[in-house]
């Protein structure tokens, strides 16, 4: 038996790239007995029938699983948000944010444009509060074409899907990577759309010894998050969060003792993303409730 990684799938075929072959493969009948159906993502084991053909025999347990695309075994979502047209937005990063921290996925922050900043510095003073929470963050300009050790330290040995606003540099990402898979700029998101793809149409990039989802993710930013979660997961807060020793803690602006309100007011957490903390709570807090 074989072990591989499903690349893509198309009307009940899996590729499946197993030591840079990909086979075509059937799911087996036992597969289908149990209503198992992989997607792309999925590491399996398969048969082969010949050199280019096989069946997959068993889908190993995902890590994770995204709806839309439906992908599984996401290691990271690439936030592309650009610092200029448009605007840099830190409520637009922390919204990408919060839904990538909920599905338990590593977000890698992409900013592009940066060769239309001529003032780097503000941007670098708000994002160094992200990379002293853990996040990477890397300024980029995407129409560079010396990007090549960017990839490489972003994609190889991972499974990644790339998200963030129109506009932002998603196409222009993937065109950059030099692999003859072209983009018209300001298309990509319709992927998601009505487009080329059905909804289980899923294509993962072969890229710098990674895989790379040609279909966005997370493209709608309506949180699906109640206020708890958020208080708990929100960029930059996760260990003042957890200290915090009021259980249940909204981390709001007159909870005196709140180890999120006092990271804020020693300059660990920035006003700025407590700020859209606060706004996002709000937008919470004030929406109809589902039940
Ligand atoms: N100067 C500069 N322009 C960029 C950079 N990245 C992207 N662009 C330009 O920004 C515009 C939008 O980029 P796209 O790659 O189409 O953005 P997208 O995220 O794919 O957009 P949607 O498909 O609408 O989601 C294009 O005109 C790109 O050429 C960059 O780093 N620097
Ligand atoms: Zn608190």
């Amino acid at each position: 038996m074989n072990k591989g990684t499903i690349v893509r799938v198309v009307g009940g075929l899996f590729y499946v790239l197993s030591d840079s072959i990909k086979y075509k493969c059937t799911a087996s009948g036992r597969l289908r007995d149990f209503k198992i159906i992989p997607i792309a993502g999925d590491h399996v084991y398969f048969e082969k029938t010949n050199d280019k053909e096989g069946y997959i025999k068993e889908v190993l347990e995902r890590k994770n699983r995204l709806i839309r695309p439906p992908v599984a075994n996401v290691d990271q979502v690439i936030v592309v948000v650009s610092l200029k047209q448009p605007e840099f937005s830190s409520m637009l990063l922390d919204k990408y944010l919060v839904q990538i921290l909920d599905n338990e996925i590593e977000p890698i922050i992409y900013l592009s444009k940066k060769d239309l900043v001529d003032d780097l510095s503000q941007y670098e003073k708000i994002m160094k509060y992200y990379q002293d929470a853990g996040f990477k963050v890397y300024f980029v300009n995407s129409l560079d074409i010396r990007n090549k050790e960017i990839f490489e330290e972003i994609l190889t040995s991972k499974i990644s899907v790339l998200t963030g606003q129109s506009g932002g540099g998603k196409s222009t990402f993937i065109n950059g990577l030099g692999i003859g898979f072209d983009i018209k700029t300001g298309e990509y998101s319709k992927a998601l759309g009505r487009g080329r793809h059905t909804t289980r149409e899923v294509e993962f990039l072969d890229v710098y010894g990674g895989l790379l989802a040609d279909t966005p993710g997370f493209s709608s930013l309506d949180l699906d998050v109640d206020e708890i979660r958020l208080s708990q997961i929100y960029p930059c807060f996760k260990e003042y969060a957890l200290d915090c020793k009021f259980r249940g803690c909204l981390h709001k602006e007159n909870s005196s003792g709140c180890k999120v309100r006092e990271a804020v007011n020693q300059d660990l957490i920035a006003e700025e993303t407590y700020g859209n903390y606060l706004k996002i709570l709000e937008e919470i807090e004030n929406r109809p409730k589902r039940w």
